[in-house]
């Protein structure tokens, strides 16, 4: 067990490039739910039903089986509906609410960055699983049942509803990838924590970030692929580290 109080040397440095350094900049990944109780996709928890999640998570999967994708995403649904924030989400949620610079670019989808308070300069870019989208017609629509075990109809078209979430070999919703460039471009510093880093374009945003002058921070309990892009790395989990680091005195 990792004790905060304990000194802790690079954490401190880090703590001080933050409140020295103007904007801040996090992108999170799965690790950063993780002590919420969410299972990563890299890790253990990378199965369902035998199968790679990572084989559900892909559009050619919806079309072959789009009943069998939507149960997996009901689990997944009924998963995080019993998980909390945890301390990690709740130290960003109240820096962001002291200093208007901050911006949370998360590739989860489970809105566990929202549920902390974060409701404002979070970019959720992989989608998120409490929205589902027409594939006919494209509506969008917040949906937050947990009952039902096939797809949907969409109430304006009938036509079939999916979960609004980015699958591989599939592009943003509209303007994200541009608000994420302008925050790469800000410099200050860039917090990158618990993600693998194998996933684009996601892992190429520290890299961006370092060439435009931000330093950049890796918060995970293991190297990711990305680990060369960082100025400092800080090996414990975010639960710990990040209200250490945005703790004001
Ligand atoms: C802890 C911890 C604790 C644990 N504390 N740490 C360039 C090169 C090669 C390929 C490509 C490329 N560009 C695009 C591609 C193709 C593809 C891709 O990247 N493929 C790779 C496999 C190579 N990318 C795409 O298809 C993307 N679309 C795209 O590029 O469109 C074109 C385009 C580009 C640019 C502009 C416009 C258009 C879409 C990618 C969508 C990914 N979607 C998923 C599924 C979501 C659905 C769902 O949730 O079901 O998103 S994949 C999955 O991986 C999920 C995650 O968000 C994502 C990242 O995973 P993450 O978060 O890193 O999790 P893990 O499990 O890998 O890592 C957890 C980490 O936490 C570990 O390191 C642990 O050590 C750590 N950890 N506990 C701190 N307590
Ligand atoms: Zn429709």
């Amino acid at each position: 067990m990792v004790n905060s109080s304990t000194a802790r040397p690079e954490w401190d440095v880090v703590r001080e490039l933050i409140r020295g350094r103007g904007p801040l900049t996090v992108l999170t990944g799965a690790g950063a739910s993780a002590e919420s109780g969410v299972p990563t996709f890299r890790g253990a928890g990378g199965l369902w039903r035998e199968r790679d999640v990572m084989s559900l998570a892909t559009p050619e999967a919806f079309r072959e089986d789009p009943r069998l994708v939507w149960e997996f995403y009901q689990y997944r649904r009924r998963e995080v509906a019993t998980c909390a924030p945890n301390d990690g989400h709740l130290a960003l949620a109240r820096h962001q609410s002291r200093h208007a610079d901050t911006w949370i670019i998360t590739q989860n989808v489970d809105g566990l960055n929202r549920a902390a308070g974060s409701t404002e300069r979070l970019i959720e870019m992989h989608g998120s699983l409490w929205w589902t989208r027409c594939t006919s017609c494209g509506l969008r629509v917040y949906n937050d049942d947990l009952g039902f075990d096939t797809p949907p109809r969409c109430s304006a078209c009938c036509g079939m509803v999916r979960p609004d979430i980015v699958w591989f070999g599939e592009g943003f919703h509209e303007g994200v990838i541009e608000s994420i460039v302008a925050l790469l471009a800000r410099g200050g510093t860039m917090l990158i924590v618990g993600t693998s880093g194998a996933v684009y374009p996601a892992a190429g945003f520290a890299a961006a970030a370092r060439a435009q002058g931000a330093v950049t921070v890796e918060i995970n309990l293991e190297a990711s692929f990305i680990a060369d892009d960082m100025d400092y790395v800080l090996r414990a989990p975010s639960g710990e580290v990040l209200p250490y680091l945005l703790t004001e005195p």
